[in-house]
């Protein structure tokens, strides 16, 4: 359940936070597959109930597992899954089944089902009391007990101890592998016991040869643990059982992008930071908690917000061959509770899209930022390769080649970088994907002429627009 499932030649996920199914379904076939993104997550797909204002947490709350939301209704997301799977894009489903709603008197849900969560009553599935732990806060993270039984912000709280519960949890993941999904993020997996998430994982069906999978493919486990070190629960209780959102890493690549650590030091990034193996790490800069200062990292969490800084450390993430990396494309936001671009019904907008790739509309679509989806089609052309010829000035430039497929060069001090480097490329003349696009034999952006032996002089300004410049084989002109 490590094996992402993706097509051979492509790589990075991203996670299309709140995006509608058809417009997921359009942005595979217009612009994922034919820049080289290898699956989408998306939000969670079963019911939730509705809440005043309509903030993004509302998905969190399950009121059933019927597949109606405000992205849309099953036949929607069966036809989305088609469609992207056909073009090589695999989706992989945000679940929820630590808990059900919380306290609330007379829930209604998306899909228009009733529920009494102050009593545990969810018809739609049907759950009741006796399906749930017994009410507790959850106070101290040093006490397992607590963190797995209790609720987490009063969220009811099931027991996936019971044999009626795992069946019920089986059915939602079995019904979504047959409409073709590829894998699953769990999210707060932490608040689960390792070895009922052992049992419900090995029950779950093999992946839907009719979309593309070979027979006998495991679905891709993503568990969300937040394990930023100093709890009572670390990520190596589940990191047999499925890959782990890595937390540590957004935490480190912030604080050393935002210039809180020199870079130099990422020299031996991976494993030696404490982070999880390569193909057991998912990894990203932000995700939809930590970048509204939800969930763990703090104030070293870069986002969209801090655009040149975040753009560089993205560009790093996608540069090094470090574990299974994930992309956030986020909507505009003010309030850490401001839910997505919605109209007055509360009809979720579709992102409108430039004809430069960009979003509007309150969308900011960071995976349309050329900056980062040619550092995915970077990822790809040097894939299997390690990293070479590493280079810093012992402080906030650093340099480094991907054997001999790519190059790449990161400038964060306040002076300009003007250096001879050994590129490891053919000789040529490239083009810089971060400050352009390849388009044929042209180039909108830098030119970089590599000579016999792979030298070439690169230039990074301190006030230039970005902070990186990457040329690979694919990029030559
Ligand atoms: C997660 N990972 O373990 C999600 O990534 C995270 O986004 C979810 O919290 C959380 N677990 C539960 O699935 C979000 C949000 C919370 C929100 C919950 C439930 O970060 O703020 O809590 O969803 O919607 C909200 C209120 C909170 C209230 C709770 C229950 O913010 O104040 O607590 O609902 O009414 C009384
Ligand atoms: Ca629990």
């Amino acid at each position: 359940q490590f094996d992402p499932q993706q097509w051979n030649n492509r790589n990075t996920i991203v996670h299309l936070f709140e995006w509608k199914w058809d417009d997921i379904a359009n942005e595979c076939e217009n612009f994922l597959a034919p820049k080289g993104f290898a699956g989408v997550q998306v939000s969670p797909v079963n019911e939730n109930v509705i809440v005043y204002d309509r903030p993004w947490w509302e998905r969190y709350q399950p009121l059933s597992y019927k597949l109606v939301t405000r992205s849309g209704n099953e036949k929607q997301f069966a036809d989305m899954v088609r469609r992207c799977n056909n073009v090589g894009v695999r989706i992989y489903v945000d679940v929820i089944f630590n808990h059900m709603a919380a306290d609330n008197s007379h829930a209604v849900g998306t899909a228009g089902s009733r529920a009494v969560p102050e009593t545990k009553d969810f018809p739609a599935v049907p759950f009741s009391s006796w399906d749930f732990h017994p009410s507790c806060d959850i106070y101290n993270y040093n006490d397992p007990n607590q963190v797995r039984n209790c609720e987490l912000v009063g969220l009811k709280d099931l027991d996936q101890g019971k044999e009626y519960v795992r069946e019920k949890i089986v059915e939602f993941l079995d019904h979504l592998v047959e409409l073709g999904v590829a894998g699953f993020r769990v999210d707060a997996a932490k608040h689960m016991w390792p070895a009922d998430l052992d049992v419900i994982y090995k029950r779950i069906k093999n992946l839907n040869t009719q979309h593309g999978f070979a027979p006998n493919s495991r679905p891709f486990i993503v568990q969300e643990v937040i394990d930023l070190g100093g709890e009572g629960i670390s990520k190596y209780e589940y990191s047999d059982l499925g890959a782990i959102t890595e937390f540590r890493f957004s935490a480190e690549i912030g604080k050393a992008f935002r210039g809180n650590n020199d870079l130099k030091y990422l020299r031996n990034w991976g494993e030696e930071w404490g982070f999880l193996e390569s193909h057991k790490a998912l990894v990203f800069v932000d995700n939809h908690d930590n970048q509204r200062s939800h969930g763990g990292g703090g104030n070293d969490i870069l986002t969209y917000k801090q655009d040149k800084n975040y753009k560089m450390a993205t560009a790093f993430t996608l540069a090094h061959p470090f574990s299974i990396t994930r992309i956030m494309s986020s909507f505009a936001f003010e309030h850490s509770d401001q839910g997505p671009p919605q109209d007055s019904q509360g009809n979720l907008l579709s992102p409108v899209i430039y004809s430069d790739n960009s979003c509007g509309g309150g969308w900011v679509c960071e995976h349309r930022w050329r900056q980062i989806y040619n550092m995915v089609g970077f990822k790809n052309q040097v894939r299997g390769t390690g990293v070479n010829d590493w280079w810093d000035n012992g402080k906030n430039q650093i340099a480094f080649c991907r054997g001999g497929e790519g190059f790449i060069a990161f400038n964060l001090e306040n002076y300009d970088l003007n250096k001879e480097f050994q590129t490891c490329l053919p000789a040529g003349t490239y083009c810089d994907v971060i400050s352009g696009d390849k388009n044929g034999s042209n180039c909108s952006g830098k030119t970089v002429v590599v000579g016999n032996g792979g030298k070439a002089n690169i230039y990074i300004g301190a006030k230039e627009y970005d902070g990186v410049l990457a040329i690979h084989k694919g990029s030559r002109l």
